[in-house]
């Protein structure tokens, strides 16, 4: 079967994780990413956090599925020229260096345009334009600085980072949807263009609600579903909400069954106000559905507190799966706490292909995260990372190089 992106070639200029994720998602979607790395070393992340000696780490092989790595050394004059011919080959080039590094290899926005006109070129930053553009950036910086950090957590603590990659791989999901779209725009115009995802206005993005929470703080001083109300105060800035949940419904972590030695035996619900009356029968609150200080979610505002402590004594009695099942027979929304453990043995997710078991030759069997976007004309199918350099003689005879000439490169160091 075709693929959404046959036929469409991605110069790779990307390492760590930020740029990876967005590759990867194009290399499934079906584009042939060519990762260029430097010779001997490689993305830096090859060789971080290893679980196996001298063997690519799973930070690496679970963020380059699907790509084909040739090695360049892209300061070497001849090395330069062999990118110049990639430029020429490829519909998109994609990189996520520091601030100027691609410009200080030579290749800025007009030498590439001079090459390929057709090209997109697309870049993750930490920051657009402005104060910060010139700083390196990782994903906490990410969270910190795009308003994650400081509306994460609970009142009386610091602000926490999430374990979600927002900074990193959400900005991977932002770059690829602009890489896509300028490939589409190109179709009409013949032109390329640049595409820029910072990093702070993808997790912003990401906290669109808190921006809109601050404006009705702004306006009103107080925000009725904060767990800060009533008893709490509010200060000029959006608070940590703890688990609050952000919309009109209210929502809260709550222990099961195991808590005492279960670090994860929770189970998030949410007091959904049309199944109000099936909440109050399951726990054993009857009265609540008729108390006129229950009975309407403005009501019960005040009182979150207590009915959480009031439902909590009820999910206390059973485990976190046994809940799932009783609240959902009333479609009473809620969800288990799965740990990793948990979710990498789901079998329903190794079903859907959202969990994959891969094949590789120096590491063996190992699990990975599969292409969470399913597309019914265009099916994913995962496979294991490259070895570093692993189709620099293959993409050079593509480009037209002869053995001869690919030996020379080697020889010079260019390659
Ligand atoms: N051959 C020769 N040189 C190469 C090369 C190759 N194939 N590939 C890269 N290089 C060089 C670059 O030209 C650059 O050299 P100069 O600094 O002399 O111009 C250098 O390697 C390193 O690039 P870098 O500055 O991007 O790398 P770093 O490790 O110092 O910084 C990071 C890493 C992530 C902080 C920085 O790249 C960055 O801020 N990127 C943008 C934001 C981002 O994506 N952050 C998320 C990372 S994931 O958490």
């Amino acid at each position: 079967m075709s693929k959404a992106l046959d036929g469409v070639r991605i110069l790779d200029f990307t390492h760590v994780q930020s740029g990876p994720t967005c590759t990867q998602l194009l290399a499934w979607f079906g584009a042939d990413v060519i990762k260029v790395e430097r010779a001997g070393a490689g993305d830096i992340t090859r060789e971080q956090l290893r679980d196996i000696p001298e063997v690519d780490s799973l930070y690496f092989t679970m963020l380059n599925h699907n790509k084909r790595s040739v090695t360049i050394d892209t300061k070497n004059p001849e090395g330069k020229l062999v990118l110049e011919a990639l430029i020429q080959k490829c519909d998109v080039l994609v990189e996520n260096f520091a601030p100027g590094a691609l410009d200080r290899m030579g290749f800025t926005w007009e030498r590439i345009q001079e090459l390929n006109p057709r090209m997109v070129v697309a870049s993750v930053k930490g920051f657009g334009p402005g104060p910060y553009e010139d700083c390196k950036v990782y994903e906490n910086v990410a969270q910190c600085a795009g308003g994650a950090a400081s509306t994460t957590g609970f009142d009386d603590g610091p602000p926490v980072v999430s374990g979600a990659q927002i900074g990193d791989s959400g900005t991977g999901l932002h770059l690829a949807l602009g890489i896509v779209t300028a490939l589409y725009q190109r179709t009409q115009t013949g032109r390329g263009q640049k595409v820029l995802a910072a990093m702070q206005d993808g997790v912003l993005n990401l906290c669109r609600v808190k921006l809109r929470d601050q404006q009705r703080l702004d306006r009103t001083g107080t925000m009725k579903e904060y767990p800060q109300y009533p008893n709490g105060t509010f200060g000029e800035a959006v608070p940590r909400a703890g688990n609050a949940s952000g919309g009109g419904q209210p929502g809260w972590i709550l222990k099961c069954k195991g808590w005492e030695t279960d670090p994860n035996a929770y189970i998030y619900f949410i007091t959904q106000a049309p199944v109000w009356a099936k909440i109050c029968n399951v726990i054993g609150k009857e009265e609540w559905a008729t108390d006129p200080n229950y009975a309407t979610p403005a009501a019960r505002l005040p009182h979150l507190k207590d009915i959480f402590a009031e439902i909590e004594r009820w999910t206390m009695t059973k485990t976190k799966f046994e809940a799932m099942q009783i609240l959902n027979k009333y479609d009473i929304p809620c969800g288990p706490i799965l740990s990793m453990k948990e979710i990498a043995e789901e079998p329903s997710l190794r079903k859907t292909g959202t969990i994959v078991e891969v094949d590789h030759p120096t590491r063996g069997k190992y699990l990975t995260v599969g292409n969470p976007i399913k597309l019914s004309d265009s099916p994913t199918e995962v496979k294991r990372s490259p070895l570093l350099g692993e189709h620099t003689d293959e993409v050079m005879t593509e480009l037209g190089y002869s053995p001869e000439q690919i030996s020379a490169l080697r020889t010079a160091g260019a390659i």
